[in-house]
């Protein structure tokens, strides 16, 4: 039968949304000084949610003017008062948590499940860790009296829209920075909607400024000499293009880019632990996720076994109407991301690796892509090699521990990996040469606000999360 887009009446309903959107300027929502507008889309239905400013360069410069403003106030305020708002900003998110739930849900096309219970919760947690280090600035190994940036100018991307925006506003905020953030195009609402907690929660005006729009306004806030600090989670080539633009002018920069994570399976791993924490470490958020576990290594002696059951796991999985509670595929973000992840699959078939799909029926409307292995595969081969940002797992194998990560270290990133062994110490040999910011064992893509989160290489540079989190917005 085919599948019919029925989104469920009371969870549509819990949230409002507004048929148009100002940007967030100086405490008040306003035009685009061009008029430009855009619309916003949900990728499950490509139904129009609604039609939100589009910033240019005379409202970067206005939010900056307004964010260095407030600056002066905002980071003499003690440490002790700043904590109060983002206290409250914390416990206004978890009061709010299924409206912006299902708010993400619409405009990303994430499933409900994860929202309501993995990005929410790790959105309100990262805003009461960051308010409890704001009095106890002085106490994190820095010395007295560490001082904040000033404006920082935040850019980030579609993927977890609401929790790139408390990775990066609520550490600026509780080490006395103000901040001009510009989502992602395809995910302005939730930003949006945080404009207004902001309000809700009396947060001096001027001290967020939210800005919705294209490339084009992150690159005239990257650009504005007014802008102390960017921190930017988004593509390779973006950071590199923002890189090359700060170059001399004394900006600093946190940068958090793309990934191609190592998940490798060593044979004396508990097989049905190890295929959960695959399906969780590339399927999780559609595969869409930086630091996916997005090759699997495989001991040889296991992968005939592991790969049968995976593949018989992944044909239980629902792929569906996201906001169904019982739904763990969503959809692709946007029709572009569909398109760049079909052209990497057909790449790697026309290569030569084997691909493999799970039996599922995609809806008509929207953007989908079933979970997809790719095994034969090579280092050699593209789906080896490049970030796909999908539901697309690359496999392949190994006989020794070296070979497991000498294959993990043959990246231009260096982001994530997993380990799965019962072996205590073979986890902490290989961890410890793995070129990778984060490593996990036995377990794959668990965030807590007290872990710094970052990549080697061409992953990126600078921690967010835990004390480390704090350096990319003081200087000392
Ligand atoms: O990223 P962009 P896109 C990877 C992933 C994906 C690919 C492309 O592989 O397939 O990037 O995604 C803003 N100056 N990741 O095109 O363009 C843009 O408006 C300043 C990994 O969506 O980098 C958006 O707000 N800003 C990644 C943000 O940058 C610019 C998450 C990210 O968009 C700009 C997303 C410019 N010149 C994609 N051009 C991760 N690390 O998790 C665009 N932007």
């Amino acid at each position: 039968s085919a599948f019919e887009y029925a989104p469920a009446p009371e969870s549509r309903s819990v949230v409002d949304i507004a048929p148009s959107y100002g940007l967030f300027i100086d405490g008040e929502f306003t035009d685009a000084a061009d008029g430009q507008v855009f619309k916003t889309v949900s990728p499950s239905s490509e139904e129009v949610l609604s039609e939100v400013a589009r910033a240019g360069s005379a409202d970067v410069d206005r939010a900056v003017q307004a964010a260095r403003r407030a600056f002066e106030k905002w980071s003499a305020l003690p440490g002790s008062e700043r904590a109060k708002y983002l206290f409250r900003i914390a416990r206004i998110i978890q009061e709010r948590s299924r409206e912006l739930a299902v708010l993400e849900t619409l405009d990303n096309g994430k499933p409900i499940k994860e929202t309501r219970d993995a990005d929410l919760p790790l959105v309100a947690a990262h805003f009461f860790y960051y308010a409890g280090w704001a009095d106890k600035l002085d106490h994190a190994g820095y010395g007295a009296n560490p001082r904040p940036l000033g404006v920082a100018g935040q850019i980030i991307p579609w993927n977890f829209p609401l929790l790139m925006l408390a990775w990066k506003i609520a550490p600026a905020l509780a080490t006395g920075n103000t901040v001009v953030l510009k989502p992602a195009e395809t995910t302005p609402l939730s930003a949006l909607f945080f404009a207004d907690i902001c309000r809700q929660a009396g947060l001096p005006k001027g001290v967020v400024n939210i800005l919705t729009g294209y490339g084009d306004a992150g690159s005239a806030l990257v650009e504005h000499p007014d802008v102390n600090k960017i921190a930017f989670t988004g593509s390779t080539a973006v950071g590199k293009a923002i890189a090359r633009q700060i170059a001399g002018t004394g900006k600093k920069a946190t940068l958090e880019l793309g990934g191609k994570g190592a998940n490798i399976v060593f044979d004396d791993a508990p097989v049905d632990q190890a295929v959960e924490g695959i399906v969780t470490g590339i399927f999780f958020n559609q595969g869409q996720v930086c630091c996916a576990g997005s090759r699997l290594l495989v001991q040889e002696s296991i992968e005939d076994e592991l790969l049968d059951s995976l593949k018989r796991r992944l044909s239980t999985l629902r792929l569906g109407d996201p906001l169904d509670k019982n739904t763990d595929i969503g959809a692709i973000n946007s029709e572009e991301q569909l398109s760049r992840i079909t052209a990497l699959v057909e790449t790697g078939e026309a290569e030569g690796a084997n691909r493999w799909s799970a039996p599922c029926e995609l809806p008509s409307a929207g953007y989908w892509f079933a979970p997809t292995l790719f095994t034969g595969v090579t280092q050699a081969h593209t789906v080896a090699r490049d970030e796909i940002f999908g539901p697309v797992l690359s496999v392949l194998s190994f006989r020794t521990p070296d070979e497991a990560v000498a294959k993990a270290n043959n990246s231009q990133y260096g982001l994530s990996a997993g380990i799965w062994t019962e072996k205590g110490s073979r986890i902490l040999a290989v961890a410890n040469k793995l070129r990778a910011g984060v490593v996990w064992a036995n377990t794959f893509n668990k965030f807590d606000p007290t872990s710094p989160f970052g990549g080697y290489k061409e992953s990126g540079f600078g921690r967010e999360g835990g004390r480390h989190g704090l350096e990319g917005y003081l200087d000392v």
